[in-house]
């Protein structure tokens, strides 16, 4: 991927040129061989936000070593289950982080196989990324690595799904390149625009479309480590913004601070686009954004697996509810019970073929196979065609994946971790409506013990925080309940669209 000359990143009032973030990248690579690490190895990334990110991943692109972030929220089992599976041989972190006492209790209690280097950031970047080098090997010789062909894998993106583990998503340059220029030809973005990207650098909402996309379209990224309402306002009231992309959860958090300072509206409405995806909008904060900005929300859907498919139009009606039309590059098919193209208006699962299908579960051939018929990918999503074409996602197949916040969770990976809890027999995990997160996390249990109210009570605290010890925030149930039994069918199945009515009347 060619790298534009322009500005590229503005991070904390300070400016970095694509041509510094080259530089860095460079000599970042050069560390990277003095290393030892050469083509095809996988290098993860388990650092917060921050400039040497972007430098990191450019320098991944331009050498052919496989980028994999991983969620700077997870804990030790979690992230250790990303280094083991993508056979890591080294890892970026930054000292003084979460992540990197995360880190520290992985290798202290038994280091992942192919894990021959911790990078500490200070010591893989200058401390100015216009210093020429911190390593060994000269920051201007030529990388010993050829340069990277299209059907090479750029990167790997772990993402939950029906299963406990998360698979690595392995993604092609090809895909990542072709599917993030049609976005950006799409939705006219050109390197006038000033895009405030506060979403994480670990799934593809903020990789691909953010950083990707600067890189192939030469716009200005105003980088912020995480995401604060008041921030964003200010990058446009202040800064230049030209465009924001987040998860609906964002923009109903602009929403309650807009509501809160009316007046910060305004600078909002010079802005040129506003996208919304990862997990349904609804209508009604589409509604309410337009009111108070002038701006209607451009969504769009996508899966890591498949890329971005289905957008609403730049120009022409961006409807409330719907992810719009097929992405160009991308086909859509929906495929209902009986594998028959789905009727206008009928529901139908979701068949993606396009520019931005990955090539395959990192080491899973089986997965891989059964998530493609034909060479359309199943995305486990429902949804229904109007006679002009527009989607409306309905839901997914499995109630077992669940997003909250805009992350993909599997049900199965909480309940295995509840199971672990030596109180508990038995766990069902369910995503119950809510307003902020989409989805909020409730879980029942089957205590070992029966036991009163107040002893209950008490053992779902103990359970609640040993999750909460295992698992990352968001997966956290923040609601856990001791029910005498689960409901199952006849064949033993947990009928959870029973528990989602039961633990959200409370009545579980
Ligand atoms: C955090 N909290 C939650 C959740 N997460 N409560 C309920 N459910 C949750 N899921 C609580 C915390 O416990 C804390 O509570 C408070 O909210 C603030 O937590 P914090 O972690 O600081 O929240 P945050 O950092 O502000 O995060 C919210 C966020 C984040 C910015 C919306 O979730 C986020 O960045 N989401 C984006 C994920 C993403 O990029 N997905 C794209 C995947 P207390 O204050 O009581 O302690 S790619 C994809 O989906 C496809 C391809 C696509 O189409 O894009
Ligand atoms: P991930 O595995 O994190 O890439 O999540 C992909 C999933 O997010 C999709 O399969 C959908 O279930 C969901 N998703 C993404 N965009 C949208 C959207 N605009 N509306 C509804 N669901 C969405």
């Amino acid at each position: 991927m060619r790298i534009p000359c322009s500005p590229a990143v503005v991070w904390n009032g300070h400016s970095y040129s694509f041509e510094e973030i080259r530089r860095w990248a460079r000599a970042y690579v050069a560390f990277l061989e003095s290393a030892g690490v050469k083509r095809g190895d996988r290098v993860a990334v388990f650092a917060e936000t921050r400039p040497e990110l972007i430098a990191a991943f450019a320098g991944h692109l331009s050498s052919g070593v496989i980028h994999v972030p991983i969620n700077t929220r997870y804990k030790a089992d979690e992230a250790r289950h990303i280094l083991e599976d993508s056979g890591a041989v080294a890892v970026l972190t930054q000292e003084g982080e979460e992540c990197h006492t995360v880190l520290d209790e992985i290798l202290r209690e038994h280091k992942p196989p192919h894990l021959r280097h911790v990078l500490p950031m200070a010591a893989a970047f200058p401390s100015s990324p216009s210093r020429k080098s911190v390593s060994p090997s000269s920051p201007s010789k030529k990388s010993t690595s050829s340069t990277p062909s299209d059907d090479d894998v750029a990167m790997l993106i772990y993402t939950s799904g029906t299963t406990g583990k998360s698979k690595g998503v392995a993604l092609s340059y090809r895909a990542l390149e072709e599917n993030t220029r049609a976005l950006m030809e799409l939705w006219r973005f050109s390197p006038a625009d000033r895009l405030v990207l506060a979403l994480p650098l670990y799934h593809v909402h903020g990789l691909c479309l953010g950083v990707a996309g600067a890189f192939l379209t030469g716009f200005t990224l105003l980088l912020e480590e995480r995401f604060e309402a008041a921030r964003v306002v200010e990058a446009f009231a202040n800064e230049g913004a030209t465009a924001f992309m987040g998860v609906p959860t964002m923009y109903v958090r602009l929403l309650d601070h807009l509501g809160a300072h009316p007046e910060t509206a305004e600078p909002l409405r010079k802005a040129r686009l506003f996208t919304a995806g990862s997990a349904p909008l609804p209508a009604a904060d589409f509604a309410a954004f337009r009111e108070r900005t002038g701006h209607a929300i451009l969504e769009r859907y996508g899966m890591t697996e498949t890329l971005f498919t289905l957008s609403n139009p730049y120009e022409g009606e961006r409807r409330p509810g719907t992810v719009g039309l097929p992405v160009p590059g991308c086909l859509m098919r929906l495929v209902d019970d009986e594998g028959r193209d789905a009727r206008e208006g009928e529901p139908g699962e979701i068949h993606v073929r396009g520019n931005g299908l990955m090539s395959a579960y990192w080491g899973r051939e089986a997965d891989t196979a059964a998530a493609f018929r034909d060479g359309w990918f199943l995305t486990g999503d429902v949804a229904q065609r109007d006679a002009d074409g527009y989607v409306t996602i309905l839901g997914r197949k499995s109630v077992d994946v669940i997003k909250s916040g805009g992350y993909k969770i599997s049900a199965r990976e909480i309940e295995d971790v509840l199971r672990r809890h030596p109180a508990v027999k038995d766990a069902a995990v369910v995503g119950l409506p809510d307003r902020v997160w989409g989805q909020r996390i409730a879980a029942a249990v089957v205590l070992v013990e029966p036991c009163d109210a107040e002893a209950a009570k008490e053992a779902c605290e103990q359970i609640a925080a040993f999750a909460a010890s295992h698992l990352a925030d968001f997966k956290k149930p923040r609601d856990l309940r001791a029910v005498t039994e689960l409901p199952r069918n006849t064949l033993g199945k947990v009928q959870k669209h029973l528990l989602v009515k039961s633990l959200g009347e409370g009545t579980a």
